[in-house]
């Protein structure tokens, strides 16, 4: 099924084949100012492809690094970009020169799209690559707008091959540097033909919405690629809170919801105050989504929430449940297309019932952009995700822990997932991150940091009341033996606990 012929134009097969599919005049993109139709993006994008190649000079291979927050304009410089041929390094809108920096030159950046409202930390680089160009800029007559009028329409897409690199994918980075990943074109629309197809059946008439950015390859497939694959709209907003992305599902009618874990949570209290009757699948991932938050979720809309595990390096999700298949608790099976087992310490499989490491195999895998922890990832075709799992006898997978954050008190194995879920259904708090800390007696010793909802006071009563709230719902050595409360809990841009932050404190 999955099966591409050898010269593939990722762009092309998404946006050109929908216009000739007749779908010219059907919405593509919502944006806050803006709505184009698929005939109206094709031509700007073929303009910007134009301005790529001819004033740019850029040749095929060439990298161009993309900034800009979720709108329609960024959404298509990305497209042209590989309609081009050439390779698209999307960023998150809140890196700094620092970082920027250390992506141009690992990914030997040769032009940069920049929004113009970014522009600041891009002219902080020292050595900038050749072209930086602006866009969303209407004042400006270096602007790429002003640039692009001047170039007709159509642009032929450039016939790449199916396995020519057109995107590097940097990961958040919870731990550590940024690593690069490279995707090809085929490996772009595979993801299209699986999780949206059989977990969303997504169709021409849904309208996709949500907080992840384009240059989190969550946001990238589920606010882009996965409604251009089945000719439907996406809304791209900028800066969206719990309450505006509710007004925003009410305005827009959305009908398939992308966010985070956290972003449910935060918009189950408040989603009686808006019409969201429209939507009728909702998509978490990020991070382990707690049964509390599916529950609340659940309760707020009548939605059963559609868990799923993606990574950077997979470019999207790979495990997955909808509909009756969903078993609250698990993330699912594999989506069709993909293959998953647990490896032991050793690299054997292990049987039900037994946490090991998560393995993947798949259409879509892992492969750094000159990174030497290749190796550690990728082992005989699987792909090792750096996530402790389950699995249950008819198949499903149970997250437990990142391999690394694994709690180890007194001898006993913890995660940390576990502890939070309990302490979530508790009505004080609001937020919960538990982390092992150095402990010379155990090893380790479970720590909570807690954020309090509003109208709740950071009191030591308080504390051994949430202690002895997860005492007694789980095996009491589970309990946090330390407790903090905290205002805030340290996330990045993607919506990730950095649980090294709260370890460093
Ligand atoms: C964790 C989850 C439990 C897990 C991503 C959807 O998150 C994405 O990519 P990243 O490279 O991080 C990958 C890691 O995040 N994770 C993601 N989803 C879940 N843990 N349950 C989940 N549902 O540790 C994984 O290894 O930032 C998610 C689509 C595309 C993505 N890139």
């Amino acid at each position: 099924e999955l099966d591409y012929p050898q010269r593939l134009n990722c762009a092309a097969e998404l946006l050109d084949a929908a216009v000739e599919r007749g779908a010219g005049e059907r919405i593509a993109i919502v944006g806050e100012h803006e709505s184009w139709t698929y005939a109206e993006l094709q031509r700007r994008v073929d303009r910007i492809a134009h301005v790529l190649r001819a004033d740019l000079g850029l040749v095929t291979g060439n990298r161009v690094l993309l900034r800009g927050a979720n709108n329609p304009m960024m959404a298509a410089c990305l497209l042209a970009v590989l309609k081009a041929g050439l390779i698209a390094v999307p960023t998150m809108p809140l890196l700094r020169a620092r970082e920027l920096t250390a992506i141009v030159d690992k990914a030997s950046v040769d032009a940069v799209l920049c929004a113009a409202s970014l522009r600041g930390e891009i002219d902080a680089i020292a050595a900038l690559p050749r072209h930086v160009v602006t866009f969303n800029d209407p004042d400006n007559p270096a602007s790429l707008e002003a640039m692009m009028a001047r170039h007709p329409v159509p642009f032929a897409a450039h016939a790449c091959a199916a396995d020519d690199v057109c995107l590097i994918s940097f990961t958040s980075g919870t731990t550590g540097i940024p690593k690069g990943t490279m995707h090809f074109h085929r490996d772009v629309l595979a993801i299209c033909d699986c999780f949206p197809r059989h977990m969303l059946a997504a169709a021409d008439t849904d309208i996709f919405i949500g907080t992840p950015p384009l240059a989190f390859t969550f946001g990238l497939g589920g606010l882009l690629l996965f409604p251009m694959r089945a000719g439907a709209a996406g809304v791209l907003l900028e800066k969206l809170t719990p309450d505006t992305l509710l007004a925003a599902i009410e305005k827009y009618r959305a009908t398939v919801c992308f966010t985070a874990p956290t972003f449910y949570r935060q918009m189950a209290p408040l989603a009686a105050n808006y019409d969201v009757s429209s939507l009728t699948r909702t998509v978490s991932a990020g991070e382990a989504l707690p049964l509390a938050t599916r529950e609340a979720w659940q309760a707020a809309t009548g939605l059963r929430m559609i868990d799923g595990i993606g990574a950077t390096e997979l470019l999207h999700i790979f495990i997955s449940a909808a509909g009756d298949a969903i078993r609250p608790g698990a993330t699912g099976k594999p989506v069709p297309g993909y293959q998953a087992c647990i490896l032991d310490a050793n690299g054997q499989q292990v049987g039900p019932g037994v946490i090991g490491r998560l393995a993947v195999k798949g259409p879509t895998g892992c492969r750094y952009l000159a990174d030497e922890r290749q190796k550690d990832y990728v082992l005989d075709g699987w792909n090792l995700t750096g996530d402790a799992y389950e699995m249950d006898a008819d198949g499903y997978f149970y997250y437990r822990s990142r391999t690394d954050d694994m709690i180890i008190s007194a001898g006993y194995n913890i995660a940390g997932a576990e502890v939070e879920e309990v302490l979530l259904r508790h009505e004080a708090v609001a937020e919960c991150g538990v982390i092992g800390r150095a402990c010379e007696e155990r090893g380790q010793v479970v720590e909570a940091h807690v954020v309090l909802q509003p109208g709740f006071e950071p009191t030591e009563a308080l504390a051994a009341q949430l202690q002895d709230f997860v005492k007694l719902q789980i095996a009491p050595y589970k309990y946090p033996r330390s407790l903090r409360f905290i205002d805030k809990l340290p996330r990045t841009e993607t919506g990730k606990l950095q649980r090294f932050k709260l370890r460093a404190t």
